[in-house]
């Protein structure tokens, strides 16, 4: 069993529900089960900016799958909920999108999947969420509490959990 981080996010439809669906789909508790989730976040779009804000969570899991068939598995969730690659821009709009974070602490860098996440250290959208659920963890020489202490989390909301949703 390896143990892999994830980071969700989207911004297009009802965010925060799609995103629980992909959680529930991605982790069926037989070849990935849920060890943690963050809370959402409410987060200013990245890269391209001028597009609504989006939610993201993370969440680590435990699997029996190898890297490429958890990427595979993710980007089946991304198209059950109707993500469709083809219409996409690069950091566009988007219902759901899924990364892989890290993968025990496997480096790989193939056509297709870099792990760990090359611009997870770039991103509060990633690292803040990740600080929730595993602030010790180390990916690549750093440890995540400090990482997401230093960067700039302007404009990122930390939203309550939803009841009954
Ligand atoms: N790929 C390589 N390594 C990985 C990995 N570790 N995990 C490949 C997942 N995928 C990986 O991704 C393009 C390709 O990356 C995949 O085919 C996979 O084989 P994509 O999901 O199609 O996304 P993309 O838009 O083409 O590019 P990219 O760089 O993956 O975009 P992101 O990282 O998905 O960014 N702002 C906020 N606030 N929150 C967000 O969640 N997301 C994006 C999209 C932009 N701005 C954002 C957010
Ligand atoms: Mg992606």
């Amino acid at each position: 069993m390896a143990q892999a981080l994830l980071a969700l996010g989207g911004n297009v439809g009802d965010s925060r529900s799609i995103l629980a669906r992909a959680v529930a789909m991605l982790c069926d508790g037989l070849d990935v089960r849920l060890l943690a989730r963050s809370s959402d976040y409410r987060t200013p779009a990245w890269g391209v900016t001028d597009q609504p804000p989006f939610i993201n969570l993370c969440i680590s899991a435990e699997t029996s799958l190898d890297p490429r068939a958890l990427l595979h598995r993710a980007q089946g969730v991304e198209y059950a909920l109707g993500r469709n690659r083809a219409k996409e821009q690069r950091w566009g709009p988007r219902t759901a999108d899924i990364d892989i974070i890290a993968y025990d602490d496997l480096a790989l860098n193939e056509p297709g999947l870099t792990l760990p996440h090359p611009l997870l250290f770039e991103r509060a959208f990633v690292l803040l969420p990740l600080a929730e659920i595993a602030p010790e963890r180390m990916i690549g020489g750093r440890l995540v509490r400090e990482a997401a202490a230093k960067i700039d989390a302007a404009g990122i909301e930390h939203l309550p959990a939803r009841v009954g949703v």
